[in-house]
């Protein structure tokens, strides 16, 4: 038997009297006695299937009374105009084939009547993917992704693929993940920079990544993972870090403006509005983000240190009072971004680093690189960096390495904001962190 000849959403009132295969969950039952409806869920809504007992064969009518909710069944039956049924129809069955019984009780509610805690959905992560607004989050999260890579095919990037085992990282001992690779110690990837920006010396001019990165993040907030997907993008041959926040800008602004109409159904019945997002993004340096942030008294901030969350949290704020909820941080201190960034030959306090922010959240780093051998290794050198653990990136800044720079975005992050979802976790289908390694 098929099981399946239509969706769901397929049956309308032009198709009464016709005979059907629906396949699906059962979402819920209702019980009135001499008659029993049952709510068969697919991906694409839910329809009614009305047993009256008087006129079905009494085995099918007690299959259909015994049913757990989200078992998995098969309905044929035939349509039938009903104007009390949501949508309008209904489907009087003829056989149902239990192709696999739900156990009870289930451990959450699928129809979202029940609240249910984070822990309890991420513990039971499949059944949770079954409420509607929560399989959304990755139907929007696909074509955000989606777009930015068919965008950055028509700017020219080459997607490729980087290694995830690696034997050194770029951003900080303290986030690495060792692992046992063979009788030596390597490391999960926190992000392709070192690999990336290798390629600017291959030809391949500009290339895009979008990967698996792990961070041994030791604290436990709503704004980091253990694992996500990080954005990556390097072009050669530019004249400085404003041609990457450019590109950037054009190509997220895009993907954001076809999320905004391709998905606003999804968005509609999540009750999220995208505003239309203009370009270019304001950008502001990081000294006149220090004084806007301090002139507020709401936090403080040294001139040279790293913005903390709350910082950045005020500067967002000060922000979208102007209007403006994404918008670049640039001309960072030197001293508190990684050595690959190029420092500013005239003013070396400050480098050629910017962040991306949305709505007071970092969604993005990235800057012009330093592509000068010798520059690079005193830099290195400044950061105490050990450069013979990194001999295989410098060898390839030794036969020709262009001006280049890049960036990493976080995609969680952007889906974090878009949809205003108060978690991280909530964006990723199985997420890792400190206390979450099954489901
Ligand atoms: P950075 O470390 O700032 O820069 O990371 C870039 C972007 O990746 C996302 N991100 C994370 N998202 C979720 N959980 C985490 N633990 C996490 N860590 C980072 C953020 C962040 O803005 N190599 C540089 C980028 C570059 O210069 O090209 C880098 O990795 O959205």
């Amino acid at each position: 038997m098929v099981l399946r000849t239509k969706w769901t959403c397929e049956l309308t009132e032009a198709l009464d009297g016709k005979a059907v295969n629906v396949a699906g969950w059962v979402h819920s039952k209702r019980n009135l006695g001499g008659i029993r409806f049952l709510l068969l869920r697919d991906k694409t809504g839910i329809i009614q299937v009305t047993a009256i007992k008087k006129k079905l064969e009494p085995e099918l009518f007690a299959t259909i009374a015994s049913l757990s909710k989200e078992s998995v069944v098969s309905v044929s039956g035939q349509v039938k105009k009903n104007n009390q049924a949501p949508h309008g129809v209904e489907i009087i069955p003829e056989t149902v084939t239990v192709l696999n019984p739900a156990d009870t009780p289930l451990p959450l509610d699928v129809t979202g009547k029940v609240h249910a805690e984070l822990d309890t959905r991420l513990d039971n992560r499949v059944v949770d993917l079954r409420r509607q607004n929560v399989t959304r989050v990755f139907i929007i999260k696909d074509a955000l992704l989606a777009e930015f890579r068919r965008k950055c095919d028509d700017e020219g990037f080459v997607e490729v693929h980087t290694p995830k085992i690696v034997a050194a990282g770029a951003e900080g001992g303290s986030t690495l993940f060792p692992i046992a690779y063979f009788d030596r110690e390597a490391y999960l990837a926190q992000s392709p920079q070192l690999y990336k920006q290798m390629l600017m010396g291959s030809g391949l001019d500009r290339i895009l990544e979008i990967a698996p990165a792990w961070r041994a993040e030791k604290s436990d907030t709503i704004r980091h993972l253990s694992e996500f997907i990080s954005i990556d993008m390097e072009m050669a041959f530019i004249e400085s870090e404003e041609d990457v926040m450019g590109m950037l800008e054009r190509v997220l602004a895009h993907a954001l403006e076809h999320v905004r109409t391709s998905c606003s159904l999804q968005l509609e019945e999540m009750g999220v509005e995208l505003p239309e997002v203009s370009i270019p993004f304001p950008r502001v340096t990081y000294s006149e983000a220090v004084e806007l942030i301090n002139a507020s008294s709401e936090t403080e901030v040294e001139w040279g240190e790293d913005l903390s969350t709350e910082a950045e949290k005020v500067l967002g704020k000060i922000m979208a009072e102007k209007g403006h909820d994404l918008y670049f941080i640039t001309e960072y201190p030197s001293r508190i971004k990684p050595f690959y960034i190029m420092v500013n030959d005239e003013r070396p306090e400050v480098c050629r680093a910017f962040d991306l922010e949305f709505s007071g959240m970092e969604i993005t780093s990235g800057g012009q690189r330093e592509h000068r051998h010798d520059v690079l290794i005193n830099r290195m050198k400044e950061q105490g960096l050990d450069t013979s653990d990194f001999t295989f990136y410098l060898d390839a800044f030794r036969f020709g390495m262009p001006p280049h720079g890049g960036l990493g975005l976080g995609i969680e992050r952007v889906v974090q904001i878009i949809l205003d979802v108060k978690n991280i976790r909530e964006t990723v289908l199985f997420p890792r962190d400190r206390s979450r390694l099954v489901p």
